[in-house]
């Protein structure tokens, strides 16, 4: 009896090709580990730096876990279906049963496990929404930040000290913060992923986000809105201080020259305005910040809004 073989496999099928293809899957791979493992520095969301952070991580990884629940035995049934069920002459092991429609063994088995997922997924994404409010204050002495999010910079506004910084967010270490957002532009996203989840700030409108750094440190924080061309620019160090390096840093900023009108209507990034400062990117410090700074910018009474309040 001739061999038969539906489906052909080409000879020579692995040669040089699949191999590279080989390597670039475990570059992939080893990208994917070090990202997870924290080696990239800049992701942020499995190295948490504060308490938002870390609960918005462990959500994560629950999720992930029941995720697994059902993708385990998918993809171990998948091979084992296809070894099961493979074509074969003889149809001793794999019978076929055309009449069969029904078994209520299968259609408990098969219906109640995506509906308890569901229902637990329901529950955790509910009760973590509230947890998590980013307009939830965290317990703590705050220290109040005004950001103001423009094209394609950010300005802190340090409403209690009258000081303000560009592409510079400048916390005390272990105490909340209470950032107030809005944007001179469009729509633009706050986003520093080791502190905490991201919180649009627009024009006109007013945005809350609380978040905390555990620890001294400094991380990258960006706009997770695209918004142009000097959007790739638009990153700013999100600095956390020991409590007394932090009040030496306030002390200095606070004789600081103020900010001219041209720092606040020049459209460009951090680096532009250095350059049209004539100061080092990295000393964009201002004092004598006017306390009505902000919601100047945010377009006079500011409207405070909420997403999904149903304002
Ligand atoms: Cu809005």
């Amino acid at each position: 009896m001739p061999h038969l073989r539906p489906f052909p496999i080409p000879a020579g099928s692995h040669g040089k090709g699949p191999r590279r293809d080989h390597r670039t899957l475990r570059l992939l791979g080893a990208a994917g580990f070090l990202a997870l493992t924290g080696c990239v520095p800049h992701l942020g969301l499995p190295v948490p730096a504060g308490p938002v952070a870390m609960a918005q991580r462990t959500h994560f990884w629950i999720i992930c876990a029941l995720m697994l629940l059902v993708l385990v035995p998918i993809f171990t049934a998948i091979p084992f279906l296809l070894w099961r069920y493979r074509y074969r002459e003889d149809k001793q092991t794999a019978p076929y049963r055309p009449d069969w429609n029904y078994s209520r063994m299968w259609e408990v088995l098969i219906w109640t496990g995506p509906v308890a997922l569901v229902t637990v997924f329901a529950v955790l994404l509910w009760r973590q929404t509230h947890l998590l409010d980013p307009y939830r204050p965290l317990p703590g002495e705050e220290v109040q930040v005004q950001v103001v999010a423009q094209d394609w910079r950010w300005l802190f506004i340090y409403p209690e000290y009258g000081i303000a910084t560009v592409n510079r967010l400048v916390l005390p270490a272990g105490r909340p913060a209470a950032l107030s957002l809005t944007s001179t532009s469009v729509m633009q996203s706050f986003f520093v992923p080791a502190l905490a989840g991201q919180i649009y700030a627009m024009a006109g409108m007013t945005t809350r986000l609380h978040l905390q750094a555990d620890a001294p440190g400094q991380w990258t924080g960006r706009n997770a809105q695209y918004n142009g061309t000097g959007f790739e620019r638009q990153t700013f160090t999100a600095e956390a201080l020991p409590e007394a390096d932090f009040d030496a840093w306030i002390q200095d900023a606070q004789s600081a020259p103020p900010p001219q009108a041209e720092v606040l209507n020049l459209r460009g990034t951090g680096d532009d305005l250095a350059r049209a400062l004539d100061r080092p990117a990295d000393a964009l410090v201002f004092g004598d910040v006017p306390a009505t700074l902000f919601d100047d910018l945010a377009g006079g009474a500011p409207h405070h809004h909420h997403h999904g309040g149903g304002e």
